[in-house]
């Protein structure tokens, strides 16, 4: 097998993260910062599922862009300088992702996030990293942070990961590792280097790669080894003790001493953490390496105690001299962070109130998705909540899916149809054909419900007569809205606004407003017969009536959403639906591109001018 490094990690590490794991590599980020290296440990990230782009990510307070690649091969190429590839490969994709990475030698360490690889995967894993010196380990901490290892950064802080101190441990879980990093820290001048090999039955490096290593490192003084319940690997601890192999201090504590009160055999949280014969269980293996001259204490509870003294021996004869402190930079905290300690506030910069889809359920207005269509308000219900946030009354809310039935289509000929129906036929799409039909929505054509809404509701307030509302605003020069028709007339009348008239004499509480409008439309219509009350008049008066009278709004709230525009929004949606179909028509009908006919345009040019 080929030689493995003995220190792995330094202030200089540079690694390719394998995975789209964003606020891992943050913290990693943060955790750098902190240690004041002068460059991030991760030069690249490599994610085979989109192109080559770049991720942003803060380093302190400034933004940088970090390269993500989607072949490993490129991510090699252009970073020589990487020699730690960090997997978050699922389990499923880790031993390919694993092996493809052992074919580049510049790869010393591969930390492989993910447990519950197949055993008979890990030992392939196993066996070419010996072949090709490659360290396999489970998350590790240091001078370099493997992904989300350490917990988040004000745990890095307390713990002093930022800096090393003078011991190093191996522990088998990850979450241990966090407790270790605790107890050490109070204890000790801190951590030098952090491994947690992982629980599999078969992690990619052993506790003895690590301790073997820690002792040739200059810069551990002492070693702290969390094993636990299963397995003999701390066997050989005690024998690289007894051979003078590790001459360093040796902590070591193994995880699991209860098993022995169980009368069968206990399988603890990790796959390898089950003792298969009396040599495995924690008892025999704490008392053998202590009698191999490790320092064992009685429970988990003395290991800090153990740690301390053996600490403090170690300075008192001068072996370590701890550093003086220097307070690491600050690393600004992650404003969601931030927020859901209750440490900052921030005036929303958006306000709203008809719909909520943050909790389990969508809400409309108060009414709970579910609510909706158990108490089958319909598609006026609908609309009444999220446009009036109330529940109307059963009749309102068919008056509005009546509103929306007569004006959902009136033929190819009227301006909105006629652009949707040539935006379709040159090629655009639905949305584009259809906004460009919405856009002749106006005074003129299909806008009016508002604007014939206000002047009615005003002439009416104001105690105008019929008579005498016609009489000023043919003074003042100004059209009647909702009044008028180009093909409907009281000899041809509109069949929509008889229908709706029909219903709302029938249900509305009262008709005062549409009552006034009729009285306007014998006017107007015995001047002319097609000045009648059409279907946006129609709407727009009676819809006043509605929110004046169905006991839902006050009268400011029903003057109010006549006065924002609320009323229009009827015949857009209700067309709407008129516009998608007219498109879909063309399309299907397979219809080329429109080109009006020129002895449809009259040409009135100014004549010729000689000077
Ligand atoms: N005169 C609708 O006009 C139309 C008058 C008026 C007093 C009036 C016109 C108008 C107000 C806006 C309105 C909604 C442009 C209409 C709709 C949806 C639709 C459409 C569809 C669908 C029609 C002739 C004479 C002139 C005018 C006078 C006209 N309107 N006087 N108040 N409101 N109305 N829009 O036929 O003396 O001869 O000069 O603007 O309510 O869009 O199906 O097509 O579902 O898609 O072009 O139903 O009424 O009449 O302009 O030639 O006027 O009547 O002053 O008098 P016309 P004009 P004079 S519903």
């Amino acid at each position: 097998p080929a030689a493995k490094a003995t220190t792995l990690f330094s202030k200089h590490t540079k690694s390719l993260v394998w995975g789209m794991q964003t606020r891992a590599v943050q913290g990693m980020l943060d955790f750098d910062y902190v240690c004041s290296r002068e460059e991030p440990s991760v030069a690249a990230m490599v994610y085979p599922f989109t192109g080559d782009h770049k991720q942003k990510f803060y380093w302190g307070h400034k933004e940088i862009l970090i390269p993500v690649y989607k072949n490993m091969g490129d991510a090699m190429k252009k970073h020589p300088d990487v020699d730690v590839l960090i997997n978050f490969a699922s389990l499923r994709s880790a031993f390919d992702s694993t092996m493809e990475t052992m074919q580049y030698p510049q790869i010393h360490t591969i930390a492989i996030i993910a447990e519950g690889i197949p055993e008979a995967h890990t030992r392939r894993i196993i066996k070419t990293a010996d072949e090709k010196g490659v360290t396999i380990i489970g998350p590790a901490t240091g001078c370099f942070k493997i992904g989300n290892t350490g917990g988040m950064l004000d745990n890095i802080l307390a713990s002093k990961l930022y800096r090393p101190g003078s011991v190093a441990y191996v522990s088998r879980s990850g979450g241990m590792s966090n407790e270790l990093n605790n107890i050490i820290s109070r204890t000790t001048d801190g951590v030098f280097e952090g491994v947690a090999i992982g629980g599999d039955r078969y992690p990619g490096s052993v506790f003895t790669d690590h301790v073997l290593r820690y002792q040739d490192t200059p810069g551990v003084k002492m070693i702290v080894v969390l094993g636990e319940i299963g397995g003999t690997e701390e066997y050989k601890i005690c024998q690289a003790i007894k051979q003078g192999r590790i001459t360093k201090p040796v902590v070591c504590w193994c995880i699991g001493t209860c098993a022995t009160m169980f009368s069968s055999e206990v399988q603890f949280g990790h796959a390898g953490a089950c003792a298969n014969q009396a040599s495995e269980t924690a008892v025999a293996k704490n008392k053998a390496l202590k009698e191999a001259g490790a320092f064992v204490p009685k429970s988990f509870d003395e290991l800090g105690e153990i740690i301390k003294s053996v600490y403090d021996d170690l300075v008192a004869k001068g072996v370590i001299q701890p550093a003086e402190e220097v307070p690491p930079p600050t690393v600004p905290m992650d404003y969601s962070w931030a927020r859901e300690l209750g440490l900052i506030r921030k005036p929303a910069s958006f306000m709203t109130s008809i719909c909520d889809e943050r909790g389990q359920e969508l809400i409309y207005a108060g009414m709970p998705i579910t609510e909706v269509f158990k108490s089958e308000i319909g598609l006026g219900g609908t609309l009444g909540l999220l446009w009036f946030q109330r529940r109307l009354p059963r009749y309102a809310c068919q008056f509005i899916e009546m509103c929306l039935m007569v004006t959902a289509d009136h033929g190819p000929a009227v301006s909105g149809a006629h652009n949707t129906i040539v935006c379709a036929r040159a090629g655009k799409d639905l949305i584009s054909s259809l906004t460009s039909g919405l856009l002749t929505i106006g005074d003129r054509f299909g806008g009016a419900l508002d604007a014939a809404a206000k002047q009615f509701s005003k002439a009416f307030d104001s105690g105008m007569l019929p008579m005498e509302f016609v009489n000023k605003m043919k003074k003042d020069g100004k059209l009647i809205m909702g009044i008028g028709h180009r093909v409907k007339s009281i000899n041809n009348p509109d069949m929509r606004v008889q229908i709706l008239k029909d219903f709302v004499k029938q249900h509305f509480p009262s008709t005062q407003l549409l009552d006034y409008a009729l009285d306007v439309e014998k006017i107007t219509t015995s001047k002319k017969p097609n000045l009648i009350l059409n279907v946006d008049g129609f709407i727009g008066v009676a819809f006043v009536d509605l929110l004046r009278t169905c006991g839902g709004f006050t009268r400011d709230e029903a003057d109010e959403f006549v006065e924002i525009g609320a009323l229009n929004g009827i015949f857009v949606l209700g067309r709407s639906m008129g516009f998608i179909g007219h498109y879909l028509d063309q399309k299907r009908l397979r219809q080329g591109l429109y080109r009006h006919p020129w002895d449809d345009i009259s040409y009135v040019l100014p004549e010729h001018m000689s000077m």
